[in-house]
C-alpha cells in the first residue's frame, strides 16, 4: 500500500489518492471489514477513523463503570477460529479496557493499522456518476478516491448534547460519557450531577456513588433494569465453550437476537403464578437478557401478558429501594417492558438507598430548565454541582451516517432523503446512492441484537458482494427504489404488529427533538437467523431488488 497519509497540501483541491474501496471508522465491523477486503479480495483499501485508536465504541466509552451487556463468549469475532481458542476474557461482561484491548490485540494481529488513517474525520463523502466513484474528504485535508465506500461508523457513536440553556456558564466540569477524558476523571470529595437514566447512567451511577461526596441522578424517564450478574465465569464452563464453539457460534447466527436464548414458547397469560413466578426467579437469577429476550414469547405482543412480566420487575424495585417514594419514581409508568433497551445493573437500585445520592425525578420534581454556572436548576430548585455527566445517549443509527456529509447521484443528500427517517434496502443499501454499503444501518438488526453477530454477517455478506461484482466487471450495485420502499413497508409492518412504537426510546428516535418518530433497527419475525437468510437468498438470486451495471 503507497497511500500518503500526510497530505499537507490545502482541503480545497487535494488531488484524491486512488484505492478501491475507503472504510469508514475502525470498529468491531471496519476492522474486520479492512482485514475480509484487503486479505480476502487483494484490494487497496484504507480505513479513515475519527479516534487516534482502534475500538470505535469501544475507543470513546471510558466513564466509570462501561462494560458491555452481551456475554464475552459471544461479544467477540468467531471469523478466526485460533483467536477464539485463544483469547481468554477475565469476565462474564468485559470491561471497556479489556474489550479495547482485544480489538487492539485483533488490530495487530492482522496487522491492520498500518492501513487505517487515524485522527481524521470524514467530512465529506460524494459520488461522480461519470467515473462511478467515490470521493471521500477529511477534516485534515485528505481526499481518497474509491469504487467503494463502506460505513463503518457504528450505530450509537453521534452523541447526543441536550442544548441546555446555560450548559457554556457552567463553572465546573462538564463531561458526556461518550467522550470521557482518557485519563478519567476524579470524583473524590466532588458534588455530582448526572444527567439520564439509560443503559450507561445505570452503569454509572452506581461507581460514581462510591467517590462522588454527593450524587444527584436527573431522571427523565425511569427504565426496567434486570442484574447483569457479572464475575468470573467458572473455568470449566470457559473449557466447554471453547471446546464446542462451532456449535456455539452456528447458534447465535441462526438465533433471533444473536444469543444463546430463545423465547418461552408460550403465553404467560397460560401460565400459574407459581409457574411464572418460577421463570422469573430463574431469568432473574440468571442475570443477563434473558428477562427481556427469552421471556414469555407474547412480552412483546401483548400488553396485558407485559403487565404481568412488568409487575415482577415493579415488585423488585420496591423490594429493593427503602424510600417507597423514591421506589415509585423509579418505577416506569409510561410505557411497556422491554420496547425500550435493557440496562443491566449492578447494584443500581441499591445505590438509591445510599445517603450520598438523590432522586431528581422530570415528572415529579420538574424537570432540567437550565444550567446555571454552579449547578442544575430543576423545578425551581437549583442543586449545586461540581461535576455534571450528562449521560444522554445517541442520536442513534442515522446520526453517524448523516454526519458524513454523503452526496450520490445527482448531488443528492443522504441526510436529506431521510429528512422524514431512513430507508435501505435490507439496511445495507440506499436506493441512489451507488456502491455505498452501511454495516449495521437502519432497517437491519443492527442494535437489536448482540453487535458482532449482525457485524460479522454484513461484513462478510459485502465481501462477497464486491467479490461479485469484481469477478463479474460490474461497475455500479444500487439498491432498487422499489425493492427499498417494499422492505420499509415490511420493516414497519412487523413492528407496529409490536409494543415498540408506544414507547418514547432512542429505537423511535424520540430521544432527539425533531427527529422523525420512526422505528431505526429491523425486528425480522425470526430475528437475526431469518435476516441472515434473507441476505443469503437475496445474493442467491443474483442480488434481487439490487440494480447492477456494467
Ligand atoms: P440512552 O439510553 O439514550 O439514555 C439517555 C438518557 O438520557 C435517558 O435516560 C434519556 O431520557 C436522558 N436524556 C436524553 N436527553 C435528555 C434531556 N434533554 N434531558 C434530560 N434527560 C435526557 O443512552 P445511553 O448512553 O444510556 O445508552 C445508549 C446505548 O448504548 C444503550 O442502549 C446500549 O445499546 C449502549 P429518556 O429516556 O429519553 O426520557
Amino acid at each position: 500500500m503507497t497511500t500518503s497519509t500526510q497530505d499537507t497540501r490545502p482541503s480545497s483541491a487535494p488531488a484524491a489518492v486512488e484505492l478501491d474501496a475507503v472504510i469508514i471508522g475502525a470498529g468491531f465491523s471496519g476492522m474486520y471489514m479492512l482485514k475480509s477486503l484487503r486479505d480476502k479480495l487483494g484490494m487497496k483499501v484504507k480505513v479513515i477513523e475519527a479516534g487516534n485508536g482502534v475500538g470505535g465504541t469501544w475507543y470513546w466509552n471510558r466513564y466509570p463503570g462501561a462494560r458491555c451487556d452481551s456475554d464475552s463468549y459471544i461479544y467477540c469475532y468467531t471469523f478466526d477460529k485460533n483467536l477464539l481458542q485463544e483469547w481468554e476474557w477475565s469476565e462474564r461482561y468485559p470491561e471497556q479496557d479489556e474489550i479495547l484491548r482485544y480489538l487492539e490485540h485483533c488490530a495487530d494481529r492482522f496487522d491492520l493499522k498500518p492501513d487505517i488513517l487515524f485522527g481524521k474525520r470524514v467530512t465529506e463523502t460524494v459520488y461522480d456518476e461519470k467515473s462511478h466513484r467515490w470521493t471521500v474528504r477529511t477534516d485534515k485535508g485528505d481526499a481518497i478516491s474509491a469504487r467503494y465506500v463502506i460505513a463503518a461508523v457504528g450505530s450509537l457513536s453521534t452523541l447526543n448534547l441536550p442544548d441546555y440553556k446555560g450548559l457554556d456558564s457552567f463553572k465546573g466540569r462538564a463531561y458526556h460519557t461518550s467522550r470521557w477524558p482518557h485519563d478519567g476523571v476524579d470524583f473524590t470529595n466532588k458534588r455530582v450531577g448526572v444527567i439520564g437514566t439509560g443503559a450507561t447512567a445505570v452503569q454509572a451511577i452506581p461507581e460514581i456513588s462510591q467517590q462522588a461526596r454527593h450524587l444527584t441522578v436527573f431522571q427523565r424517564t425511569p427504565n426496567f433494569c434486570v442484574p447483569a450478574r457479572n464475575g468470573k465465569v467458572d473455568p470449566e464452563v470457559t473449557k466447554a465453550r471453547k471446546a464446542n464453539y462451532d456449535t456455539i457460534v452456528d447458534n447465535i447466527r441462526k438465533s433471533f437476537f444473536g444469543f444463546e436464548l430463545s423465547f418461552i414458547p408460550k403465553s404467560v397469560l397460560e401460565t400459574t403464578a407459581e409457574e411464572r413466578e418460577a421463570e422469573f426467579d430463574r431469568m432473574w437469577g440468571d442475570g443477563g437478557f434473558a428477562f427481556w429476550l427469552a421471556n414469555y414469547q407474547d412480552m412483546f405482543f401483548n400488553q396485558e401478558a407485559n403487565d404481568v412480566i412488568a409487575d415482577y420487575l415493579k415488585r423488585k424495585i420496591r423490594a429493593t429501594v427503602k424510600d417507597p417514594e423514591v421506589a415509585e419514581k423509579l418505577i416506569p409508568k409510561t410505557y411497556a417492558y422491554g420496547t425500550k433497551r435493557q440496562p443491566l445493573d449492578t447494584n443500581y437500585y441499591e445505590t438509591f438507598n445510599k445517603p450520598n445520592v438523590v432522586l431528581v425525578d422530570a415528572s415529579t420534581d420538574g424537570p432540567i430548565e437550565e444550567i446555571t454556572p454552579t449547578g442544575i436548576l430543576a423545578g425551581g430548585k437549583e442543586y449545586e454541582l461540581d461535576i455534571i455527566v450528562l449521560a444522554t445517549g445517541f442520536d442513534a443509527m442515522t446520526g453517524p451516517l448523516k454526519d458524513l456529509g454523503i452526496r450520490g447521484r445527482d448531488g443528492r443528500s443522504l441526510a436529506q432523503e431521510w429528512e422524514d427517517g431512513p430507508q435501505a434496502y435490507l439496511g445495507l443499501m440506499v436506493a441512489g446512492f451507488p456502491n455505498l454499503f452501511t454495516i449495521t444501518g437502519p432497517q437491519s438488526p443492527s442494535v437489536l441484537s448482540n453487535m458482532p453477530v449482525s457485524i460479522e454477517q454484513h461484513v462478510e455478506w459485502v465481501t462477497e458482494c464486491i467479490d461479485h461484482m469484481r469477478r463479474n466487471k460490474l461497475a455500479t450495485i444500487e439498491a432498487m427504489p422499489q425493492a427499498q420502499a417494499q422492505w420499509a413497508a415490511h420493516v414497519a409492518e412487523i413492528v407496529n404488529m409490536t409494543l415498540m412504537p408506544g414507547a418514547n426510546s432512542w429505537y423511535m428516535g424520540a430521544n432527539i427533538p425533531g427527529k422523525p418518530r420512526r422505528f431505526l433497527p429491523y425486528l425480522g419475525l425470526e430475528g437475526v437467523g431469518g435476516y441472515r437468510r434473507k441476505c443469503e437468498e437475496v445474493a442467491a438470486k443474483g442480488y434481487e431488488g439490487f440494480a447492477l451495471s456494467p
